[in-house]
């Protein structure tokens, strides 16, 4: 019950645990409040919307830069808007017009980005919304719930699946439709996604077509304990949140997050088994605004350091930790120190301890043991005041042993 069962073709996905979420569009040149929602809720007129077309020249764009910054953040794939609710494709594609070969930069934005992924060992997720506030022949089902007419979604998941080479996921937003709806938009979401595995047999799909998916999707918060299935068996998560309070580029919002919580919220994740896709909203230019780049840098520097406790891990439910949180990778379990405990902490296990150090820089910890309980010998002060991780070496065995 507490260990999940990957299929060979997630295992990338459970190991990865760190992504890049871009959110980048024609919105991009409003970058005032609700962002990428703003022509539903500024209900700007379509021929007003249309004229941002011809004023999107992103003239500092560089896919390789964007792949290189996340490399340098310690994640592992990103997932990149194809489309969002306003129907503009970031693509060439034959079913609109309404798409980035017609901006002044004549660019197919997936192509340049897919590319540079592929160059650079990231894995590349492509995300798509399945509404449309911009299709001529959208089907209104109440407030922002409009759907375009499925052979055109399935006609451009076609082209995303077949133009650019591998594809490791697609990551599809919104839906939130009745069985009675779907039948009345002639939504078919196991057809969509027979397609898509047949043309990228290997792909990773989400949960919000109507169907389970591979995963579910947390949005701007992390569930309180590992998520299990209707069945009690534990699921493959992915938590996504912005940095400030907008997915895309908003210029005078500037409560972003400190680098020191956004790394507790990533090892709070993946110690409850998830990953953790963490949002930038780039510039009308291409260029992402320092306050991102900069917490991206933080992140990476602390990842250089302890990304052993975080990649390829597990959760750890066996362990009781009240000072902080737990992850596991075969006979090293990694203790994340958040609350300093003083000098001795004691944990309760049963399973004999090999060797106790820092991961920082190995430096050994005394330890006791008696009976089930392990005493450490900490130094009285913080030593890291974001986190300090402890690894545990236990006698090689798989199987933890509950200490009750
Ligand atoms: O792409 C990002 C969001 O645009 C999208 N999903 C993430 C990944 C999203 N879809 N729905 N929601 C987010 C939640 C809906 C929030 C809303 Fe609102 C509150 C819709 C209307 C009120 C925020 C505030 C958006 C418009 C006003």
């Amino acid at each position: 019950m507490n260990d999940i069962q990957i299929a060979p073709y997630l295992k990338w996905f459970h190991n990865a645990k760190f992504g890049l979420f871009i959110h980048w569009g024609i919105y991009s040149l409003l970058g005032r409040d609700k962002a990428e929602w703003i022509l539903y809720t500024e209900k700007i007129p379509i021929p007003e919307y249309n004229k941002l077309v011809s004023q999107f020249n992103p003239t500092g764009f560089d896919a390789n830069e964007w792949v290189n910054l996340s490399k340098i953040a310690g994640m592992k794939y990103i997932t990149f808007t194809t489309r969002h609710c306003d129907g503009f494709c970031m693509f060439d594609t034959k079913f609109t017009d309404f798409n980035s070969m017609y901006t002044p930069a004549k660019c197919d934005f997936v192509a340049e980005l897919v590319k540079a992924c592929h160059d650079s060992d990231i894995k590349i997720c492509l995300y798509y919304c399945l509404w449309d506030w911009h299709h001529p022949d959208r089907i209104k089902l109440g407030g922002p719930r409009m759907f375009p007419p499925f052979k055109y979604v399935k006609g451009m998941l076609r082209e995303l699946c077949t133009n650019y080479g591998k594809i490791d996921g697609i990551w599809f937003d919104v839906g939130h439709m009745s069985n009675a709806e779907a039948e009345k938009l002639g939504w078919n979401a196991s057809e969509l996604i027979e397609m898509i595995r047949t043309l990228q047999p290997n792909i990773i799909i989400n949960d919000r077509t109507g169907l389970p998916g591979d995963y579910s999707t947390p949005e701007q918060w992390i569930p309180e304990a590992p998520v299990r299935d209707k069945d009690g068996e534990l699921k493959l998560w992915e938590a996504c949140m912005t940095i400030n309070d907008h997915w895309g580029y908003h210029k005078d919002d500037h409560n972003h997050k400190p680098v020191s919580q956004l790394i507790h919220h990533l090892i709070d994740v993946v110690s409850k088994g998830g990953n953790f896709l963490l949002n930038v909203g780039p510039m009308p230019t291409g260029k992402i605004q320092s306050e991102f780049v900069e917490r991206l840098y933080g992140i990476g520097a602390w990842m250089k350091v302890n990304g052993e406790s975080i990649y390829g891990t597990t959760i750890c439910p066996e362990i009781e930790f009240p000072y902080g949180q737990c992850t596991r990778k075969g006979n090293k379990i990694f203790l994340h120190i958040l609350v300093w405990p003083g000098s001795g902490l004691k944990i309760h296990i049963r399973n004999e301890v090999m060797r106790v150090y820092l991961l920082r820089d190995k430096q050994k910890i005394n330890f006791k043991k008696s009976e089930d309980i392990l005493t450490l010998q900490l130094p009285k002060l913080i030593l890291d005041s974001i986190d300090t991780v402890v690894v545990l070496e236990l006698k090689n065995l798989k199987k933890l042993k509950y200490a009750n």
